[in-house]
């Protein structure tokens, strides 16, 4: 099995898979009705988490969630992208079922079956902080308050239940905690189990950090990726995209540089962006960004030194933006245990998807390449889960929402895709797990320009079809070729892996009703 675990410390976790495996020891007793906090973040990918990749920033509160818990190795989603995946991730099922299929034209049909409203249904209440994305208003939330689409980083709104807009004052990701919390405190029933949705905005584009948190991390410098110069020979879809750091990054809304007399084409949103700021905080942005902008102009670096540079400034605001998080999410976790709910809570830490950092030259996602494939996925279990290291089988987020119904004592419908989680979590070794993953992106043509692509994977091999105004094939050995650049469709040798990873793609697109059948004749039957 390949792990999907560039440059993990051996020493950080152990593998624990065999804890509850012991035979002759009887299994001990898991709670009937865990509380359940379920975080999840945008865009965080797992190569800037320390319990999954120590190349680049330590994030001690994940690594406590992780170091006392479970860590998936081989965590997925189904369309990576972020509306798409919450729709997934609510529902259980791929986007051919819950008919959200990207973030552009659809609206979530809130009629439809939920964990929420079943959890609810089971006596749970059930509450939602933060991104929400669905464009349709929340349903199954005895409690909820939603950033309007995308949401603000400074003093944002906030939608209310009283279906009325809220401008707060302060940083989003200290807001959405400070709500989720006073809501365990004080608002909920204490009498019942509850559910809680902690949903951040951040570390959406465009990376802005908590003014706290600016002068972090300035000196640290970054090797850029060995294939950042990817030149794309036989992926033409990967060539033909708009993520690029060195093209497509702006330079204003997205690194910061402004300045009066140069214009990109963002800089107007860039402007509205800080616009939201008080004068306090405006202040500490210039006082930091002033001095970079002024030294930016004055160098004026070109060509490969530019690319350096940019990539530098997009990891270091990354990682300021993820300081909060991480800082978050240890208030979230000192709550449960000042109060002595840890043990009796399962804690989800996920994203909506991964990111690239410079790996194909890249920003963004969408891709089913594996840095935007891959979700870090890590959980605090309840007591009486014996689970704990490393869960190394294949999962993706179409599986939450029968585990958190499994976990709280309510029949899984069988209509839902996903598996229920819950015997990895007690640290059963299942005979029977699923062994290829399906995946479909869908938003095409859009921004970042990533064509519409379905395909499989599995434990060793990827198989994609890109298609509408493009009909390339590719295959990819992880084994040999964990980076994605050898595409080996088509080359002698591949026939007889290329033939049974077709007829699996096509069981599976079978098993979840997904209408493609490989080719672009089908398009009639694609959403849009
Ligand atoms: C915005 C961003 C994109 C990003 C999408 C989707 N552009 O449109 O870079 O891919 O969101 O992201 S921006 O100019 O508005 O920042 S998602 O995570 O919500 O799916
Ligand atoms: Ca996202």
């Amino acid at each position: 099995m390949i792990e999907w675990n560039y440059h993990k410390t051996g020493a950080l976790l152990t593998t624990g898979l065999l804890a509850g495996a012991t035979a002759c020891h009887e299994q001990p007793k898991t709670p009937d009705r865990p509380n359940i906090v379920y975080i999840m973040t945008d865009d965080h990918t797992a190569q800037m988490m320390s319990c999954y990749d120590t190349r680049y920033m330590e994030t001690p509160h994940l690594d406590r969630i992780a170091r006392d818990g479970v860590r998936f190795t081989n965590s997925f989603v189904a369309n990576s992208l972020s509306g798409p995946s919450r729709a997934c991730m609510i529902t259980g099922k791929h986007s051919c079922a819950n008919r959200f299929f990207d973030n552009t034209t659809c609206v979530f049909d809130g009629s439809q079956q939920t964990f929420p409203k079943l959890l609810q249904r089971a006596g749970y209440q059930t509450a939602l902080v933060g991104k929400w994305h669905l464009e349709s208003l929340p349903t199954g939330f005895d409690f909820w308050e939603i950033l309007p689409g995308q949401g603000d980083y400074y003093n944002p709104d906030f939608v209310t239940q009283r279906n009325d807009t809220v401008r707060r004052e302060g940083y989003v990701t200290n807001i959405i905690t400070d709500d989720a919390i006073r809501w365990m405190d004080q608002e909920r029933d204490p009498s019942k189990p509850f559910c809680l949705l902690i949903h951040h905005k951040a570390i959406h584009r465009n990376w802005m950090a908590d003014t706290c948190n600016l002068a972090l991390y300035e000196d640290r410098t970054f090797a850029l990726p060995e294939n950042f110069f990817d030149d794309y020979e036989g992926r033409p879809a990967a060539a033909a995209q708009e993520m690029s750091i060195v093209r497509d990054m702006d330079m204003i809304y997205d690194l910061k540089m402004l300045r009066p007399d140069r214009e990109t084409r963002l800089k107007s949103l860039y402007e509205q962006f800080i616009g939201r700021m008080n004068p306090e905080q405006r202040a500490a942005w210039d006082a930091f960004y002033g001095p970079v902008i002024e030294e930016f102009y004055r160098k004026n670096p070109q060509g490969r030194e530019l690319a350096e540079w940019k990539f530098t400034r997009y990891m270091r605001d990354y990682m300021k933006t993820v300081k909060s998080l991480d800082d978050n999410v240890g208030r979230v976790l000192d709550y449960l245990e000042e109060k002595g709910m840890l043990d009796n809570t399962l804690v989800v830490y996920t994203s909506d998807q991964g990111f690239y950092m410079g790996e194909h030259g890249w920003f963004d996602k969408r891709f089913m390449y594996e840095e935007s494939m891959h979700t870090p996925l890590i959980m605090r279990l309840p007591k009486g889960y014996a689970a704990h290291g490393d869960i190394p089988q294949l999962v993706q987020n179409i599986d939450y929402a029968p585990t958190f119904l499994e976990m709280a004592g309510v029949e899984v419908p069988d209509d839902m895709h996903g598996e229920s989680l819950a015997p990895l979590l007690r640290g059963e070794q299942p005979a029977e797990w699923r062994d290829a993953l399906y995946y479909h992106f869908y938003e095409y043509p859009a921004e970042h320009m990533v064509k519409r692509h379905y395909g499989i994977r599995t434990d060793r091999w990827k198989l994609i079809h890109f298609y509408n105004d493009i009909d390339v094939w590719e295959l990819y050995d992880l084994a040999a070729d964990p980076a994605e650049m050898h595409n080996l469709y088509g080359k002698p040798g591949t026939e007889e892996v290329t033939a049974d990873l077709k007829a699996r793609l096509q069981a599976l697109q079978e098993q979840y009703g997904d209408p493609v059948r490989f080719g672009p004749e089908h398009d009639k039957d694609m959403p849009r």
